[in-house]
């Protein structure tokens, strides 16, 4: 047989037992065993039926993702499940945990399928970019029809056994061992000479409006287009005998894998995992956490808190005065009203959480058995020092002491206690029960356990984690602040908001830089020019202090009803601001500029260029670790279009040395903004790209 797939003799039945740690993806070495295990059953005399069962986790987690891109190795899937299809044996498959992808493709080549009630199904490979490229496509609108097995292929979505059940995609779900269950279905199947039953065999539902069904699809993919190409792949179910179909299939998928959006997904789908994986942390335990206290209850405090309480566990929160304190509560009890409603948790446990798990509280001295305080007070250093100095006072020896700033130094915070070890910057994003992204900022002194205790409340709360340095901005605002200039330079030059953002979106973010501003405030964003202009701007610098005058004028975006755009028809029906472009005008003519106009190419290019020649140099400085770790900043926490993978795959894939030509000849126009990363330098001159450094190679 195969190390990973053993034969084992029961009665009439041969069972193939797969065991291929940690998630049985289909490599190539279980493809061969299960062809060997087949063709085996098949001259094993007494043999009428084959069960297949997974060892450990799951059934498959689908095709072996790390063969992608490699030479393709047979037996290939849509050739093994054919296979399977036309023995004359019965093939039972008996599944539990996951069957997704190329593992529901198997079980769809199997005539009957069993699953334990805790087993999920699905064909995720939208997720990747790709379509199922092994019959998913047109076996299963078979069994549950055109609308379901869409919605599944479509979304990605896991479907749980009942449901898949119901849905006809399951036959039996039986709890219990995955193998005892299988070998008495597969016993009950032959006692009553169960008929073969192919799925390909079966009738293949059609549609009478395909086109409809790919622009429905498309509409909803915001720019992705594996989603709307499972519709032409069931399509060609519809209208080909099966076997031109199945070619079919595999010529969309492979046209698929070989383009730039399953190059990004399956980027983004190994980065977020590697993303927390950091050498220095490995065989480092983190502290023990139970008890962890908030300070400040506003909106960030409230997100956090509610984010900690929904991982289990308990959360003291400080405010200033009672009153503060139950508004603090309020905002909770808002923010789990979410998670009741959308069963993400039971009114039990809601209940459990506001009357045990939370409490709120005004004097410090509650916080003194807390493992780890996270402050979330204004951003101000003074006042941040002040809370350090009172949480160093009172909290016990080993407690963590956290600030959730999203730009002030670490290092200076932890200056003022006597455990500057135990101090580390813990940034959510807003809203922090909603949002993944979490940076844990590493200061000077920070101890390596604090980290990894970083990194384990992060995974607790079912946030993507990303190291980060001391910088003004750490990775995430810095470089945000940079692409932002950008567009504000492009405005003062020509463009308009209401271009750049259209040009932003059709490149895949969910909203422009002026709508964002709209939504976060424009009066932060005011803030912080106040604040580097008090700091002493650069006298190369370009300002535009058109922005200062909407704000002066109350408009600070969608909470006052107006900002860039005009939110009195609601914030979805967005208006420009009329007022907007005549400042502009104004501005311009004040600072002397011929206006130029610009095509939504060289926005996107522009824009990207700043993006990306800013992250080289948060790589190059050691703020993050490697490039990845930036493009799961951009993805997780400013709606960067996942199917592009992140600004450094993306310049990987368009061509770092072309991106850095730009750079330069935009350096003609203004060589203070725009001096190239000198990573970026080093990259081009030794032909290297992002991702050499992603697998540990040096420049
Ligand atoms: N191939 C290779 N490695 C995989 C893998 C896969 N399909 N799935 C997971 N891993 C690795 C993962 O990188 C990690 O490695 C470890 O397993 C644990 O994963 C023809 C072409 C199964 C729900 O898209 O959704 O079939 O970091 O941390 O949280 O039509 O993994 O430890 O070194 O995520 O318990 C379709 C992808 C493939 C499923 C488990 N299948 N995987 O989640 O563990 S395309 C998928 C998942 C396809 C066919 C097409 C999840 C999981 P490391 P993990 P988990």
């Amino acid at each position: 047989m195969s190390d990973t797939v053993a034969y084992e003799r029961h009665g009439d039945v041969a069972v193939l037992k797969v065991n291929n740690p940690p998630v049985n993806a289909l490599s190539q070495s279980v493809r061969q065993g299960l062809l060997n295990g087949i063709e085996r059953a098949e001259s094993d005399d007494g043999v009428r039926a084959v069960l297949i069962v997974g060892e450990g986790s799951a059934f498959f987690a689908g095709a072996d993702i790390t063969e992608f891109g490699k030479p393709p190795m047979a037996p290939a899937l849509p050739d093994l499940v054919d296979r399977m299809e036309a023995s004359p044996l019965i093939i039972i498959g008996s599944m539990h945990g996951v069957s997704l992808g190329g593992g529901l493709e198997v079980a769809l080549g199997c005539q009957y399928r069993l699953a334990v009630p805790s087993a999920k199904i699905g064909l995720p490979e939208v997720h990747l970019g790709l379509i199922p490229g092994a019959g998913g496509t047109i076996r299963l609108p078979r069994l549950c029809g055109i609308e379901a097995a869409l919605d599944i292929m479509t979304t990605g979505k896991h479907v749980p056994a009942q449901q898949a059940h119901a849905l006809g995609i399951v036959d039996e779900v039986r709890d219990g061992d995955p193998f005892e269950n299988g070998l008495a279905y597969a016993n009950e199947l032959l006692a009553k000479n169960a008929p073969r039953r192919v799925v390909s065999e079966l009738e293949m539902p059609k549609s009478d409006d395909w086109d409809a069904l790919y622009d429905a699809v498309l509409a909803k993919s915001r720019g992705q287009i594996s989603p709307a190409m499972c519709v032409r792949s069931m399509q060609g179910g519809a209208e080909m005998p099966f076997a031109e179909a199945l070619l079919n299939e595999r010529k969309i998928f492979v046209e698929l894998l070989q383009g730039d959006q399953s190059k990004g997904m399956i980027h983004a789908f190994f980065s977020e995992r590697a993303v927390g994986n950091l050498p220095e942390l490995k065989g480092v335990d983190p502290r023990a956490l139970t008890q962890i206290g908030v300070i400040g209850g506003g909106t960030m405090g409230a997100g956090i808190a509610t984010s900690a309480l929904l991982s289990g566990l308990n959360v003291t929160m400080l405010e200033m005065s009672a009153e503060a304190g139950e508004a603090a509560r309020g905002r909770i009890e808002g923010n789990l009203a979410g998670a009741l409603k959308r069963g993400k948790i039971s009114a039990e446990r809601h209940e459990e959480i506001m009357t045990k798990a939370l409490t709120v509280v005004t004097d410090y001295a509650a916080l003194s058995d807390a493992d780890l305080v996270i402050e979330a007070v204004f951003e101000e250093m003074e006042v941040k020092k002040t809370v350090f100095k009172q949480l160093d006072a009172v909290c016990k020896p080993g407690a963590i002491l956290a600030s959730n700033t999203s730009y002030l130094d670490i290092n200076e915070i932890a200056s003022v206690t006597s455990r500057p070890a135990d101090v580390l910057g813990l940034h959510f994003f807003s809203p922090a029960h909603v949002m993944r992204l979490l940076e844990v900022v590493v200061a000077d002194a920070t101890a390596p356990d604090v980290v990894a205790t970083g990194f384990a409340l992060g995974k607790r709360m079912g946030k993507i984690s990303v190291r980060a340095g001391v910088c003004d901005g750490f990775i995430g605002n810095r470089i945000l602040s940079t692409y932002r200039t950008c567009a504000d330079h492009m405005i003062l030059d020509g463009a308009s908001p209401y271009e750049i953002d259209q040009a932003l979106e059709e490149f895949g973010f969910a909203m422009g830089p002026f709508a964002v501003a709209d939504l976060a405030g424009l009066d932060i964003g005011w803030a912080v020019r106040k604040r580097k202009r008090a700091e002493g701007l650069d006298p190369r610098a370009r300002d535009a202090a058109y922005v200062d005058t909407i704000c002066e004028a109350g408009n600070f975006g969608q909470k006052t009803g107006k900002g860039y755009y005009d939110y009195s028809a609601g914030a979805k029906a967005r208006v420009p601001n009329p007022d907007v472009l005549p400042l502009i005008d104004a501005e311009r003519e004040a600072q002397g500029i011929t206006p130029k106009t610009f095509t939504k190419e060289e926005i996107v290019r522009r824009y990207m260029a700043a993006m990306v020649n800013e992250a080289a140099k948060v790589v190059g400085e050691g703020i993050a670790r490697r490039p990845l770790d930036v493009d799961m900043t951009l993805l997780f926490g400013y709606g960067f279009p996942r199917y592009r993978g992140g600004p450094l795959k993306w310049a990987d894939i368009v061509g770092v040395e072309g991106l850095l030509n730009d750079i330069k000849s935009y350096a003609e126009e203004d060589d203070y903004f725009w001096q190239p990363a000198p990573l970026l330098e080093k990259l081009v001159a030794a032909g290297k790209t992002f991702e050499h450094l992603n697998k540990g190679d040096t420049v």
